[in-house]
């Protein structure tokens, strides 16, 4: 089925019907992405200046739908409900309960939610996050999911700071954090360099584990319009994305009332998983060779300008064999060279990836190798050309640009420390993998969440949900409720918020937000339609309300005032970020926002060097824990379906893969199905092959044959998490390998054939 066109259009109109309120969906849809109207609360993906009439995506529009449901969780539904038995509903029918309404306390005497009033909730929660502080200032964690706009992120990570820490994770720890972390060792800069009109003025476009049919469907308009410019796209995936095959645009009408559907990638390469760093290091070395035997492909006046160890990295490719290559990638060396051609062949690349790339044990290096790739050709800092990681929450960039991070030199304190008089902490905070292991071994005390759905999104779920419970105190800024809110601390408190579609005011105004798209533009939204109920508060006033209470006057921070006109907070951010936000008021609310200056777009680099460094990783195994041909440990990598969003579940079906009514399926190819002595529609159980004493296992999965290349098998997210261990994260920047799970399968119906299980699985 392609993506786009008849059945997307069906589906959003479903959902408005479905949440109860197509008349304000539909309002509101016509100013989705609109200079006037808000930022979509689901991808992050760029806002054009020139938007279309319905500047949305079918996902775009069931967002929007599923937050302003006309559904509301009433105190009646809390004294209906013990914590317990929520604890046993599914993802997808707690946030369908609709929209949480009033500040909400856990009594552990009835195991139920009770109403609280604002001021109950905002001094209980200060009176305990006080008395942790006398304690240890470091021992509560304040995580944010990547919605919260700048203006909140910034009084957040401020919270943090002055109530002592740096604890400040947030959704990119188990994200792009790859990215933060490897692009800057390369290009200097820690975000990509490719602006929306880079899209028309590039001759080739690469897909490296990205989705974009439905993580961020709006960027198959650039698609198409590249393909209707005969422009070549190719695809890395293991599987045979929709969105990546064909595409029907639902704008246009021609494409809507014919057959015809727009092949999306010329060429598609169905790597191994984790195979990615063996696959490009071959394109690389066909692209050496034929440079080497006087073609076209490297762009030597770049390299020896602005390039910094070109040399070592082509020695280190030339090293590798075609036999490792082949085996590690699952790719035959004909197809690598055919890229190479094409590749080298273009005047303007680029390099779009996701979480494919990030979320493995070598996540930094693979980022860094598919960099290393668009350097040889000089695609960094040309026009049409550059590298595009493509972001997840609507504002997870911003966070990072406003000073949410762990890490103390990435936040601006001297600037901090002067412009509040106080004295920021210098230490390293804890990232998302330091605080789990914090939730583990009870050295964090209180976790913070602006947003998120921690016990669904983090690894090794199962284990950390146990230790959870134990936190002294649990408290959520957020719209739905989600399972992480019914695994309740000792003490917890559920504080209800505005979401972003909705109109914010303030002392009598309404209010705007800004936020940060995945290629560094910052835009304004404003809300526009009416609160889902009227005692719910915004992130901001919320946040400051928290601040005074708990940090009161230990910084010279004007929270009140903030809380009346987000204008301050925008002036203040400024003050810290001069070079970013200087005119703040004025640029923001230009159709089309601006742009966040980007160094590496301009070729001045921002490396140690002063050069773009090309480096080489260490091996071409993606994951030491699982190589790629062990007899019975498979690769598992986790992805999301065509109707979630992240762990929001829409609904059971993946409209795209053929899967309806169910997510506890187990994608295998057939061969590996016979190989295991199983048969298709058989129910499993998914065991982890790690050996620290921990039996982590996903029971009730059904096996369905699936074009994936042998020895990989893929599942769905959240489902899955528990197998993932919390130690199998990409080196160098933490974030959990989700891509690349070993596995082992057990047969739970009875078949004839079905193998013992492994020695080394027998616990
Ligand atoms: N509708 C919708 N939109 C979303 C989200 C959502 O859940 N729903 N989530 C948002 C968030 S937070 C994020 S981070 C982004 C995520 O967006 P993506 O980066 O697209 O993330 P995934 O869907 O997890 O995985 C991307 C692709 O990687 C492929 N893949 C897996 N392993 C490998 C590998 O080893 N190599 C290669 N080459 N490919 C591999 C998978 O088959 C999949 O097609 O989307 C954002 N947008
Ligand atoms: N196995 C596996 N695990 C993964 C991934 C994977 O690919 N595989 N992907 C990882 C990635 S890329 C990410 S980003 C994380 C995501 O992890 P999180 O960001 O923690 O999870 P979400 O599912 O996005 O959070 C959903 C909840 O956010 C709240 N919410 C929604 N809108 C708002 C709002 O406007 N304001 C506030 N305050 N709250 C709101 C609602 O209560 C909702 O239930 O998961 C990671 N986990
Ligand atoms: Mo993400």
């Amino acid at each position: 089925m392609a993506a786009g066109g008849w059945q997307s259009l069906k589906a959003v109109a479903r959902y408005a019907i479905e949440e109860g309120s197509p008349a304000l969906v539909t309002r509101a849809l016509l100013k989705q992405n609109k200079t006037e109207g808000f930022a979509c609360v689901s991808c992050a993906w760029a806002k054009p200046a020139e938007p279309r009439v319905a500047e949305f995506c079918e996902n775009g529009a069931k967002a929007t739908a599923w937050e302003l449901t006309s559904r509301r969780l009433t105190p009646e539904f809390f004294g209906a409900h013990t914590v317990s038995e929520l604890r046993g509903w599914s993802d997808h029918d707690l946030e369908a309960g609709g929209r949480l309404v009033a500040p909400l306390r856990y009594d552990p005497a009835t195991d139920r939610y009770v109403e609280a009033t604002w001021d109950e909730a905002i001094a209980g929660i200060a009176r305990r996050l006080r008395a942790l502080r006398a304690e240890d200032p470091t021992s509560a964690v304040f995580y944010a999911s990547g919605r919260a706009s700048l203006e909140t992120s910034y009084a957040w990570q401020l919270l943090a700071r002055v109530y002592g820490n740096n604890n400040l994770p947030d959704s990119s720890n188990m994200c792009h954090e790859s990215t933060s972390v490897a692009l800057p060792e390369s290009i200097g800069v820690p975000i990509g360099t490719v602006h929306l009109e880079d899209f028309a003025q590039a001759d080739c476009i690469l897909f490296v584990g990205q989705n974009p049919g439905v993580n961020s469907p709006r960027m198959l308009h650039q698609v198409k319009d590249a393909r209707d410019r005969g422009v070549p796209i190719i695809s890395f995936n293991p599987l045979r994305e929709s969105g990546l095959v064909r595409f029907v645009d639902p704008q246009s009408p021609l494409q809507m009332l014919t057959p015809a559907s727009t092949t999306v990638s010329t060429q598609y390469l169905q790597v191994k998983v984790g195979g990615d760093l063996a696959a490009l290091t071959g394109v690389c070395k066909a692209m050496l060779a034929t440079a080497a035997a006087g073609g076209e492909g490297l762009d030597r006046g770049f390299i020896a300008t602005h390039t910094h160890g070109f040399d070592d990295f082509a020695d280190w490719v030339s090293r590798q064999s075609w036999d490792e290559i082949e085996c590690e990638s699952g790719l035959a060396r004909s197809q690598l060279e055919r890229v190479a051609g094409v590749i080298a062949g273009a005047k303007a690349v680029i390099g779009v990836y996701g979480m494919g790339l990030t979320q493995h044990r070598q996540g930094v290096k693979n980022v860094q190798m598919l960099c290393n790739l668009l350097l040889m050709g000089g695609h960094i800092g040309r026009p049409g050309a550059g590298i595009c990681p493509v972001r997840g929450h609507s504002n997870v960039q911003g966070q990072r640009t406003v000073g949410i991070t762990e890490k103390p030199e990435l936040a601006p304190l001297d600037k901090l420390a002067a412009q509040y008089a106080f004295a920021p902490p210098r230490d390293k905070g804890r990232d998302t993998v330091a605080s789990c292991e914090g939730v583990l071994d009870g050295s964090v005390r209180a976790m913070l969440c602006l947003g998120g759905n921690l016990l669904r999104a983090w690894p090794d779920s199962t284990r950390l949900e146990a230790a959870w419970a134990g936190l002294p105190l649990t408290v959520h800024i957020a719209t739905k409720l989600n399972h992480t809110h019914v695994v309740p601390g000792q003490e917890c408190w559920l504080l209800p918020c505005l979401g972003r579609i909705e109109i914010d005011r303030q002392q009598g105004k309404e209010q705007k937000l800004s936020m940060e798209d995945s290629t560094g533009f910052i835009h304004a939204s404003q809300g526009v339609a009416e609160p889902a109920d009227e005692r719910l508060r915004s992130e901001l006033a919320i946040v400051t309300a928290l601040a005074e209470a708990v940090v009161g006057t230990d910084a010279q921070v004007p929270w009140a005032q903030w809380r009346g006109d987000y204008a301050q907070v925008r002036a203040a951010i400024a003050v810290s970020y001069p070079e970013i936000f200087h005119d703040f008021e004025a640029r923001f609310v230009q159709p089309g926002g601006f742009a966040k200056p980007n160094a590496a777009r301009e070729r001045d680099w921002k490396t140690p060097q002063g050069k773009a460094c090309f480096i080489a990783p260490t091996g071409l195994v993606a994951d030491p824990d699982a190589p790629a041909h062990p007899p019975q440990t498979l690769r598992l990598m986790t992805v999301r379906s065509d109707d979630q969003f992240n762990t929001t579940i829409y609904s059971l079906d993946d409209r795209f893969r053929g899967v309806s009514g169910t997510r506890d399926v187990l994608f295998m190819h057939e061969r590996d199905i016979a190989r295991h002595g199983l048969q298709p529609g058989q129910r499993v159980a998914v065991r982890t092959t790690a050996h620290d004493g921990v039996d982590r296992v996903v029971r009730g999965m059904t096996v369905r044959a699936y074009d994936i290349p042998e020895g990989c098998v893929a599942g769905y997210y959240p489902e899955c998490n528990p197998l993932v261990p919390l130690w199998h994260h990409a080196e160098g920047s933490h974030v959990p390998a989700y891509k690349s799970v070993p596995v082992s399968i057990h047969p739970e119906t009875p078949t004839a054939t079905a193998p013992q299980e492994p020695a080394h699985d027998a616990r």
